[in-house]
């Protein structure tokens, strides 16, 4: 799309009939000299012409020569029209979608969009472009919001969080490497540090192996959340990490939807093992039919530094899982017992004596009282026993290897150090059919928006009425609201998930919804069959035995089948301790409750519960550090490059809160600062305030700045703060206090000069 500029106030841009168009005004802009204006920035607008309407978003940049009046720019756009008699809604012209426009800036949130192909913008050179440069000064990228982390990190000392959001497939695991490259790259460059460097970009792919796997909404999709502190030293050298994963997604194991895949690690094992560990092993119950990607692992075993023995192990156990997955119980199983080669396979690998392994997934021993009773299993339950193995197995083998990870980035000096944190999670979902997983993942979610509201809408605008600067509230949907509804600890949907796996007697999926009908009939955001006869909502499109969540993201209908089964998460006790029978160490390891000396009755917390409080401390930790932004769109469901589908990029914009953050940020100001600190640092610009001010601070900072001559609409003095409005007045400020800093240096030398 093109781009022009328009009047002295805007350097605005316009393209032909119906497709879009964008304006951005001097907000952002920095002076060159008296002379130009160079600026960048991002708008919106919504216009008319020629019977159509259009509404685009884009980014420009300009320069304005101040003698002429004059100025040009070019820029980058995205947009769409509607309205043509007769033409219906749709794309008015797809390819005006240019790659240039993916990333653009509300404030200092970076909105990316995920190109869908490889471009030239991650390159060495662009990292060098970055480096050092003012964010808004140079176009919007990830690397510009990484480097604006790193340095307020480094040279304000202060902890940040980059927190990176949007649906299944927008880009989120891709920008969360490209943050951490770009830190890599500009962080400084010892024999030491480079080792601390490759260990932390190496976890990447070996996690990915793990936990990423195929699925409708994207081919490498995150199936656990992960949380990784990098750690830095005053220098803001990187010293080491700390990773946290959060829920896997462990049903895939023994089952993926048409289209989808089990975890990758399983076809790179079938690709690239040797024959031994794979031995007759031609998996064909849990869908690993094909195979093409290489492992990588080799290099992660040098690296991360595991040993070769770690690295056997690890794949033995992985192999384990696989060929559980082979194992066939039919209905004469009972009596002729379980395919006796397929079992001695699995027992050679982890020493165990095939004849325990079989026992333990044909009965179950049940105590009561002082009576041991040993039970023989139906088909079914057989098949449920072997298949929550194979998960356990599975997800400990992953928090093991995110253990593992840790022990080798971890820091191993006492020295104070400063964390980056980089949050990369389980997009929002919406599948055909969605279970506990599903919502377990857009709970957190809706998480995740609720302290990008908090932050960046809500507390902004409350911190301008609590200093008193005039303000015209902005209305946003706040999600707290949905959150409560899921996790609210007496009438919350996981607690009362909780109450049923708990409750003695019989409990299914349907008491539980008929619970949840009842207590939530009157919530906004909840609805059943049930609620909807009730409300005489007549709507085919809620199943039975369905419910539906109105998230901040759209609706999601949940089947509650599976709910009790996965929140309690129970594996057969025969089980674990045949596992730690093994004499596989690092298997043996996975079952500490197989010990018999430590059997507890005591039931353990369920995995909502789990997920739950670990989400409480994750934002607990978010919450004390500085957020940055990363806010990643997905242009289409085909995972196509240059393929742009409006309604499905405006509804994004629309849940994301982009609308309302854009109308905060219009009307707000740019940075704020305690008048204290501010007075401190900027105070040798005037003779009234340097090199001493005996006042208020509060007086010294309005001394100060009535020198400087800014446009009052610029600045505002709260109660305990200045405000200043745009970012370009603030670039201006710092660019007028290293001339200063320059000319004491200079007045320094020379009267050293005079007394030598
Ligand atoms: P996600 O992390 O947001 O989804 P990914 O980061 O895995 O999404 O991106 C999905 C795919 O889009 C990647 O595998 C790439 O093919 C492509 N892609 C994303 N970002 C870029 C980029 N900057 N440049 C080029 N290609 C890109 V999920 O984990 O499913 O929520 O759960
Ligand atoms: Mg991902």
């Amino acid at each position: 799309m093109g781009s022009g500029i328009g009047s002295r106030r805007t350097l605005g841009s316009r393209v032909g009939k119906g497709y879009g168009a964008w304006s951005v005004n001097r907000e952002g802009c920095r002076v060159e000299g008296d002379k130009w204006v160079l600026g960048s920035g991002m708008g919106r607008r919504i216009w008319e012409a020629g019977g159509l309407q259009g509404l685009g978003w884009g980014a420009v940049y300009g320069v304005w020569d101040e003698d002429r009046d004059r100025g040009w720019g070019w820029g980058w756009g995205w947009g769409w029209g509607w309205g043509a008699p007769g033409a219906g809604l749709g794309p008015a012209s797809p390819s005006s979608l240019l790659p240039a426009v993916l990333q653009t800036y509300i404030g200092n949130v970076v909105i990316s969009v995920n190109p869908y192909q490889a471009l030239p913008i991650y390159t060495p050179e662009k990292v060098e472009e970055y480096h050092n440069c003012s964010f808004f000064a140079v176009k919007p990228h990830i690397y510009a919001i990484a480097d604006d982390a790193y340095r307020s990190l480094r040279d304000r000392d202060r902890d940040q969080c980059i927190l990176i959001t949007g649906e299944s497939g927008a880009g989120k695991t891709e920008a969360s490497k490209l943050v951490m490259s770009y830190v890599a790259a500009v962080s400084s460059k010892g024999e030491e540090v480079n080792k601390v460097k490759e260990q932390l970009l190496q976890s990447n792919p070996v996690l990915e192996a793990f936990g990423n796997a195929k699925t409708v909404r994207n081919d490498n999709s995150s199936r656990f959340g992960k949380y990784m502190d990098i750690e830095f030293d005053f220098k803001g050298d990187p010293l080491g990490g700390v990773i946290s994963n959060y829920l896997l997604e462990k049903s895939r194991i023994v089952r993926q939807v048409k289209g989808e895949r089990n975890f990758h690690i399983f076809y790179q094992l079938l690709a690239g093992a040797s024959p031994q560990l794979l031995r007759r092993s031609r998996p064909t119950v849990w869908g690993i039919w094909r195979w093409n990607r290489s492992w990588g692992g080799i290099m992660a075993e040098v690296i991360i530094g595991f040993s070769p023995a770690e690295v056997t192990e690890l794949l033995q156990v992985t192999a384990v899982v696989l060929k559980l997955g082979n194992v066939q119980l039919s209905s004469s199983f009972q009596a002729s017992g379980m395919e006796a080669c397929k079992l001695r396979e699995i027992c050679e690998l982890i020493g165990l004596d095939p004849s325990t392994l079989e026992k333990a997934l044909c009965t179950r021993t049940v105590k009561a009282r002082d009576e041991t009773v040993l039970t023989t299993l139906t088909v079914p339950q057989g098949y449920y026993g072997r298949d929550a193995l194979a998960k356990n197995i599975y997800s400990r083998l992953f928090d093991w290897l995110v253990n593992r990870i840790n022990a080798s980035i971890q820091v191993k000096s006492d020295e104070r150090r400063k964390a980056m944190g980089v949050l990369d999670i389980y997009g929002f979902e919406i599948f055909q059919d969605n279970g506990f997983e599903q919502f377990i993942i857009n709970y957190c979610n809706e998480k995740l928006q609720q302290i990008f509201i908090l932050m960046t809408l809500k507390e902004e605008q409350e911190e301008y009425v609590r200093e008193g600067i005039q303000w015209t509230p902005v209305e946003f949907f706040d999600n707290s609201i949905i959150c409560n509804l899921i996790e609210n600890s007496t009438s919350g949907i996981l607690a009362m998930l909780d109450e049923e796996c708990l409750r003695p007697g019989v409990v299914n999926e349907d008491t539980f919804l008929t619970k949840l009908n009842q207590l939530l009939a009157n919530h906004k955001h909840y609805e059943s069959k049930e609620t909807q006869n009730a409300r005489r909502i007549t709507d085919s499109s809620l199943p039975e035995r369905c419910f539906r969540i109105h998230h901040y993201a759209g609706k999601v209908t949940y089947n509650v089948t599976g709910f009790i089964e996965k929140n309690n998460d129970l594996l057969f006790r025969d089980l674990s301790q045949a596992m730690w029978a093994a004499r596989h160490a690092l298997l043996r390891s996975l079952f500490p409750e197989g010990d018999p000396q430590k059997v507890s009755l005591k039931l353990p917390p369920t995995a909502g519960f789990q997920f739950k409080s670990s989400v409480a401390m994750l934002m607990k930790n978010l919450y004390s550090k500085n957020p940055n932004y990363i806010r990643c769109i997905k242009p289409n469901d085909t995972k196509s490059a240059m393929a742009f589908a409006p309604e499905l990029v405006l509804a994004q914009a629309r849940y994301l809160g982009l609308m309302e953050n854009v109308r905060v940020r219009r009307a707000g100001y740019a940075f704020r600062q305690l008048y204290g600190p501010f007075l401190q640092r900027y105070k040798m610009l005037s003779r009234r305030t340097w090199p001493r001010w005996d006042g208020e601070d509060r007086e010294g900072a309005e001394v100060l700045m009535a020198g400087l001559a800014f446009p009052a609409e610029e600045l505002a003095f709260g109660h305990t703060k200045i405000f200043i409005r745009s970012p370009r007045t603030l670039f201006d400020l710092e660019r007028q206090r290293q001339e200063r800093v320059s000319e004491l240096a200079t007045l320094i030398q020379k009267m050293f000069r005079g007394w030598r």
